[in-house]
C-alpha cells in the first residue's frame, strides 16, 4: 500500500487531496496543528478512528516551524510521496506577519527537504508553488516567465521553489514544483475573495447581513477548480522524472465580474450591497503598477488588455 504524507491536510487542497489518495488506495498521514478549537472541519467526513484495523488515515500533530517533529514524521512514516501544502497562504496577511511567513511558508519547505535528504527516505516531494511568484511579470505567465514576486508570501514561495530545485539537482531528491494559479471550491477559506463574495451573497439573501466590504474589484485572476487541481498534483508525482509545471485555465476574470455574477445569480444588485474598503487593497510599491495573472496554456485563450491594479 503506497504511503503519502500531506502537510496542510486541513486546508482546502489538503482535504481534497486526502480524499483522492484514500480513493486510490493510499495510506494517508496528515500533519495538523494543535489549536484550541477544532481545525479539522474539512476532513471530518474522511476521519477514521486509528483503533480501527482498517484505518488508512492517520493525523499527527506538528508545525512547519518545528524541524524536530517534521523529521520524526518522515523517519517514522517513511512515506513514498510527500505533498507539501502547508503554508501561511493568505497574501494580504503575509504583509502583516512577514517574518512568520518566511519561517513557515519558506523555511518550512527546507525543513522537510533536509529531513528527506538526511533520512535517506526515497520519498517523492511535491512543492505547492504559486502563480503569485510571477507577481508583476506581464501576462500570460508560463514555465518560462521570470518570477517577480510582490508580497512576503510570494517571496517565501520563490525561496521554496528554488529549494526544491536545489535538492533535486544537488541531492537527487525527486522534488517537483506545481506552480498553480488560483483554484477555488466550496471549501475555500472564507477570507479569500471567492468565498468571501459567495458567503456574503448567501447571507445577504437570507437577511443575515446587508453589506460586504471588498478591495480591488479590477484585479484579474485565473480561477480554476480545486478538486481538479489536486488530481494534477498526484499526476505530477507519478511521472518518470521530477520537474516543474504550471497549471491554470488560460482564462482570466476580474473580481468585478465575479461580484456581478454571484449577486446576479441570487437576484441581487451588487451596487446595493458592495462597498470598497481600502484596507483590503494589497500593499503596492508604485501606484498604477500593472497586475494581472493569466496562465498561458495551449487550451486557453489569451486575455485582452492589461489593467491597472493598485496592489
Ligand atoms: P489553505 O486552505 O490556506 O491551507 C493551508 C494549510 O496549511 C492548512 O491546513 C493550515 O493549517 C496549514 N498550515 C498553516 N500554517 C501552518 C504551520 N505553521 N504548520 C503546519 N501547518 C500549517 O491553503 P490551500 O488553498 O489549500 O493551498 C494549499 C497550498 O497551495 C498552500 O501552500 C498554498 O500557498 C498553495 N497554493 C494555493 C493556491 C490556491 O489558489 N488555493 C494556489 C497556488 C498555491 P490550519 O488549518 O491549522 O490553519
Ligand atoms: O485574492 C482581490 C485581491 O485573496 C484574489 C491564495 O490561494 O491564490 C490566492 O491568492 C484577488 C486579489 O487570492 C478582496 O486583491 C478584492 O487580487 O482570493 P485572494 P490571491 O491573493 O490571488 C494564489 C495563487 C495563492 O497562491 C494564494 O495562496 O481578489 N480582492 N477584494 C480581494 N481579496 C480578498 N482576499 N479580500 C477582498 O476583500
Amino acid at each position: 500500500m503506497p504511503k503519502a504524507l500531506v502537510t496542510g491536510i486541513t486546508g482546502q487542497d489538503g482535504s481534497y487531496l486526502a480524499e483522492l489518495l484514500l480513493a486510490k488506495g493510499y495510506q494517508v498521514h496528515g500533519m495538523i496543528r494543535k489549536a484550541s478549537t477544532f481545525n479539522t472541519e474539512r476532513i471530518e467526513h474522511i476521519y477514521q478512528d486509528p483503533h480501527d484495523p482498517a484505518a488508512r488515515l492517520f493525523l499527527h500533530y506538528g508545525d512547519l516551524a518545528n524541524a524536530e517533529q517534521l523529521t520524526n514524521l518522515i523517519y517514522n512514516v517513511r512515506p513514498d510521496e510527500i505533498y507539501h501544502l502547508g503554508a501561511l497562504s493568505h497574501v494580504k496577511v503575509s504583509f502583516d506577519i512577514p517574518e512568520y511567513t518566511g519561517d513557515v511558508t519558506g523555511l518550512g519547505t527546507t525543513r522537510i527537504l533536509d529531513a528527506v535528504r538526511r533520512s535517506g527516505v526515497k520519498a517523492r516531494f511535491y512543492q505547492a508553488s504559486s502563480s503569485e511568484m510571477f507577481g508583476s511579470a506581464p501576462p500570460p505567465q508560463s514555465e518560462t516567465t521570470t518570477f517577480q514576486p510582490r508580497s512576503p508570501y510570494a517571496i517565501a514561495k520563490v525561496y521554496s521553489y528554488w529549494m526544491a530545485v536545489n535538492y533535486r539537482q544537488a541531492y537527487g531528491v525527486f522534488a517537483t514544483n506545481g506552480i498553480l494559479f488560483n483554484h477555488e471550491s466550496p471549501r475555500r477559506g472564507e477570507t479569500f475573495v471567492t468565498r468571501k463574495v459567495t458567503r456574503a451573497v448567501a447571507r445577504i439573501r437570507a437577511g443575515m447581513q446587508k453589506k460586504v466590504f471588498l478591495g480591488n474589484l479590477e484585479s484579474k485572476r485565473d480561477w480554476g477548480y480545486a478538486p481538479e487541481y489536486v488530481e494534477a498534483m498526484w499526476s505530477m508525482l507519478q511521472r518518470d522524472a521530477a520537474d516543474d509545471f504550471v497549471l491554470g485555465t488560460g482564462e482570466s476574470h476580474s473580481v468585478r465580474e465575479l461580484v456581478e455574477e454571484a449577486f446576479g445569480y441570487a437576484g441581487l444588485d451588487w451596487h446595493d450591497h458592495v462597498e470598497i474598503d481600502q484596507g483590503y487593497f494589497r500593499k503596492f510599491v508604485r501606484p498604477n503598477e500593472i497586475f494581472f495573472l493569466l496562465n498561458f496554456s495551449d487550451a486557453g485563450q489569451l486575455a485582452g488588455d492589461l489593467i491597472e491594479d493598485r496592489r
